[in-house]
């Protein structure tokens, strides 16, 4: 049922580093036609260090790791695509319908292709007012119960970060902030709470996810790489944006896969672009931290 590239397929057979890419970033995270391009730059910066990309994505009901190009440019352009948690995975075969992955569908479908690396930008997590909503990312029990290594800028600081740190070592995710002891904050680089661990270098990477792998545990290891502070949103441009935001949300009613997509694309109006650019800048850095990692491994 998972359509697996050719050159993903060579490259995994033949023990060549492969880091899995989503693609909610793609069709949901991202305005057009910018995210086509980005996309393209994410693979470009793998296949520079001799790493190959396996963008995974839902084509028309083929549920595929190692999309073409001219399925990510499909897909970039395709109002109608869905977004492809875990559980809207069976959906959107039964329907024949295309999508792109969350990082808790693409980190399971990575998994399930023998790829063990896959950087996104920011993960998702516990919602501010989740104790009312109940609005807590799939991203989280699905990092649970499979065990990648994942690149993130921390959570998005759209969340509410302290309460998505608790519900992480609930979960047996160990969180390793890179290069820094802070917990980094998406746009931001310091979110304000620590990290448990600090990481700083690839080799330390692995060195963790192996010892994890040779004691059976299922969880994934999660690299929560700060954005580099040239290209840190302005802090109180950052938190009067995000107060309007989350009013703006609840004006509108808007709950439940929406609410994500919600948010960044408000943040991308309001910011005039400038959290765009920095959601671009920490995503391609992370893929690159990605790539480190996995040749390292
Ligand atoms: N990182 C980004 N942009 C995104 C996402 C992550 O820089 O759009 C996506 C990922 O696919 C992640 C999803 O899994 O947002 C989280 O959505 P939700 O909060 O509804 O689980
Ligand atoms: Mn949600």
């Amino acid at each position: 049922m998972v359509h697996v590239s050719e050159e993903v397929r060579d490259a995994l057979a033949e023990g060549r580093p492969v880091v899995a890419l989503e693609s909610t970033i793609i069709t949901h995270g991202l305005p057009r036609p910018r995210n086509l391009y980005v996309a393209m730059a994410a693979e470009d910066v793998l296949r520079r260090q001799g790493v190959t990309p396996a963008t995974v994505g839902v084509v028309h009901g083929r549920v595929t790791v190692g999309l073409s190009e001219d399925e990510l440019h499909d897909l970039s352009l395709d109002d109608l695509a869905v977004k492809c948690s875990i559980r809207d995975l069976p959906m959107a075969v039964a329907r024949g319908a295309s999508g792109g992955t969350t990082v808790a569908a693409t980190a399971f479908l990575a998994r399930k292709t023998g790829i063990t690396v896959f950087p996104t930008g920011g993960l998702g997590g516990v919602h501010r007012g989740a104790a009312q909503t109940y609005d807590e990312s799939a991203d989280l029990v699905a990092l649970s119960r499979i065990p990648v290594v994942m690149v993130s800028a921390g959570v998005k600081s759209i969340l509410d970060i302290g309460a998505t740190l608790e519900r992480l070592e609930t979960l047996n995710v160990a969180v390793l902030s890179y290069g820094t002891s802070a917990f980094p904050g998406f746009y931001i680089a310091d979110s304000g709470f620590s990290a448990p661990f600090r990481v700083d270098s690839p080799a330390e990477v692995t060195a963790v996810a192996h010892a994890r792998d040779e004691l059976g545990i299922e969880a994934a290891v999660l690299v929560a790489r700060p954005v580099p502070l040239e290209h840190q949103l302005d802090a109180g441009l950052h938190a009067r944006v995000l107060a309007e935001a989350l009013t703006a949300a609840d004006a509108e009613g808007v709950h439940g896969h929406d609410v994500t997509p919600f948010l960044l694309d408000y943040f991308h109006t309001a910011t005039h672009g400038a959290s765009e650019a920095t959601n671009v800048e920490i995503y391609l850095g992370n893929v690159e931290l990605g790539g480190e990692i996995a040749a390292a491994w």
